[in-house]
């Protein structure tokens, strides 16, 4: 059983307060990983939070609005890497085998903003009892210089490549949520929850809950959205929150 883990960066960031992290909310997810029967067979992804969002924010760098600048790339890339090590850190400290993989190093966009990202180094990680923990970041952009590649990217990318039986997403809502608030229970087709979402014109996997789940909902694995309460619940092998999933996923 293969889980890739995404861990919103407004999870465990002080979202508000530029590069803190939210030490209490990064154990307790720390300690449902370490305590886990999933154990070594994880590969972890977080976003930037009040890390990389801040500078990006600042450098006017997004997912499609690149920069050249050079100081900007060394501000969100390092405060992304600076994030990635307390991650790590974390994660090693309860004995977890967690090693830095910087998506910088490695993947590209070409013009059409199409992303490509070698897996090798994650998957032989993987397979010699690595937990790689990778991070939203910057990419190297052509004709863009470079943009932000977000950890929803990333766990796209990654689930096929490791063959993920399961994939969570562990944000600050306890699941995708309906015009009422309430917790969906279950998404099957873009259509049927496009207006709850707010349309159905977000193609940006970085845009808001709507392109969130149009990227999960083209894996093959099934994918669950919830809160940080929910962590133990995911890695036991329940289903809180949100299960995105084709009939033919699950
Ligand atoms: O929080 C964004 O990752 P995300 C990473 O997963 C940067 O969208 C550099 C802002």
């Amino acid at each position: 059983m293969t889980v890739v883990l995404k861990l919103g960066g407004s999870v465990i960031t002080e979202k508000d307060e530029p590069e803190t992290v939210d030490r209490t909310a990064l154990s307790a997810a720390v300690s449902a990983i370490a305590g886990s029967a999933v154990g070594e067979d994880i590969v972890i992804v977080h976003g930037g939070g009040s890390f990389g969002h801040h500078h990006a924010a600042e450098y006017g760098v997004s997912t499609t609005e690149g920069t050249h600048d050079v100081e900007g790339v060394q501000a969100i890339h390092g405060a992304m890497c600076r994030l990635n090590a307390a991650v790590v850190d974390a994660l090693s400290e309860a004995g977890v085998p967690a090693v830095p993989v910087h998506p910088f190093s490695a993947a590209a966009r070409d013009a059409d903003g199409d992303l490509s990202l070698p897996t090798a180094q994650v998957t032989t990680l993987l397979a010699e009892g690595f937990v790689p923990v990778l991070h939203g970041d910057l990419v190297a952009h052509a004709g863009a210089g470079t943009t932000v590649l977000s950890g929803d990217e990333l766990v796209v990318e990654l689930a096929p490549a490791v063959d993920a039986d399961r994939v969570g997403v562990c944000s600050t809502v306890p699941g995708v949520l309906d015009e009422d608030g309430d917790v969906i229970d279950r998404i099957a087709a873009f259509e049927a929850v496009a207006s709850a979402l707010g349309g159905s014109d977000a193609t940006d996997v970085s845009g808001g809950m709507a392109g969130k789940v149009r990227a999960l909902l083209a894996l093959s694995a099934p994918a669950l959205v919830f809160g940080p309460d929910a962590l133990p619940a995911f890695l036991a092998g329940e289903s809180p929150g949100t299960t995105i999933a084709g009939d033919d996923d699950l």
